[in-house]
């Protein structure tokens, strides 16, 4: 019986992840932590605890007295915040990392680990477009920063100690349950509140910057697939690009204006241009498909479609 930590529970991924993990492992197996509380309906729903990724004490003693078999570990500072913080960052992200990759080295109970890299590990030499899974990766962020080293000290781990820890490149992600956490790719879900809320945006992007980008579902599902595929078929022991679909602030914007036909948008970029100018435009995800079926199910209309309906449904 697989019994499950998910750090950083509460944040954007955690939010949708942990009640589709519990769909197939059982509520009580799977273990929703984070620095915050979860809202007051959601701790009804299976346990939860106020846990420091960083705390290594509280953090070996939660795994053992819970007999954790797996964990996802989501804590992380992400883009934007951390070019504001950038040694904090770095920190955060990396000794929360290597707390982790430690543990299951050390807890031979723990036979997987789920830990997510980002796009950001790409960098300007990256080649832009459909960006191969190997290539140049030389980020000038201190999220991307971190996220190739991070990417590095999995690959390490999993071939020095042979451990199963699995990864994926995140695009940037889009959903209504729960608000991004600091990212550049933040606007293409702030678009769908301020056309709600005030029928006009302020985007801190140029117009015709492309970034890849996935709704929620589409991630959860590849998530779940990865960390339940045969490690046999696994031939990435670093971390998988997973492209999702490439698109601009103009095209998204078009496609709202479908529903809301008087919303406006006016372009401000601020230093997130520069994160997103070192993006690529687009990712080749074609190892992740061949190794473990990676499929999507949400287009640019569906998205906007459900975006839409979704953030109307949290105001009324
Ligand atoms: P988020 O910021 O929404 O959530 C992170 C959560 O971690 C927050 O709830 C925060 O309270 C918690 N946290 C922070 N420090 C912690 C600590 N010391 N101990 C325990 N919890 C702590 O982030 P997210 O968007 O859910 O991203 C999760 C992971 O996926 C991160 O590693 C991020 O880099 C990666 N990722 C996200 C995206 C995206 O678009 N959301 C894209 C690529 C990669
Ligand atoms: C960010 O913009 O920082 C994240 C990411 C793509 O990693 N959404």
């Amino acid at each position: 019986m697989e019994r499950i930590l998910v750090i950083g529970a509460s944040g954007q991924i955690g939010s949708e992840l942990v009640p589709e993990l519990r769909k197939i492992y059982g509520d009580e197996n799977v273990y929703s932590t984070d620095l915050k509380e979860p809202a007051e309906e959601e701790k009804q729903l299976g346990p939860w605890a106020i846990l420091d990724v960083l705390d290594t004490k509280r953090l070996v003693h939660f795994v053992i007295r819970h007999k954790i078999t797996q964990i996802y570990h989501l804590a992380a500072v992400l883009s934007g915040n951390a070019e504001k913080i950038p040694l904090q960052a770095w920190h955060i992200n990396m000794e929360s990392l290597m707390n982790i990759l430690d543990l299951a080295k050390e807890i031979p109970e723990i036979t997987r680990v789920f830990w997510p890299s980002s796009i950001a590990v790409f960098g300007p030499t990256t080649p832009p477009d459909n960006s191969p899974q190997l290539t140049v990766t030389e980020p000038n962020t201190v999220y991307g920063i971190s996220k190739i080293a991070g990417e590095r000290w999995v690959e390490y781990y999993n071939q020095k100690y042979n451990l199963d820890i699995r990864s994926i490149r995140y695009p940037g992600l889009i959903s209504y349950k729960t608000e991004p956490g600091g990212g550049t790719t933040d606007y293409a879900v702030e678009i769908f509140y301020e056309a709600i809320k005030n029928n006009k945006y302020e985007c801190f992007l140029n117009e015709n910057t492309y970034l890849p980008m996935m709704f929620m579902s589409d991630a959860v599902k590849a998530t779940i697939d990865l960390m339940t595929a045969d490690k046999e078929k696994l031939s990435v022991q670093s971390s998988y690009n997973v492209g999702g679909i490439s698109f601009s602030p103009k095209e998204i914007y078009e496609e709202i204006k479908k529903h809301i036909p008087n919303f406006k948008i006016s372009y401000n970029p601020d230093f997130r241009q520069a994160i997103a100018d070192s993006w690529p435009a687009s990712l080749d995800d074609s190892v992740a498909k061949k190794d473990w079926d990676l499929k999507y199910e949400i287009d640019i209309q569906k998205l906007t479609d459900i975006m839409l309906k979704g953030v109307k449904e949290k105001f009324a």
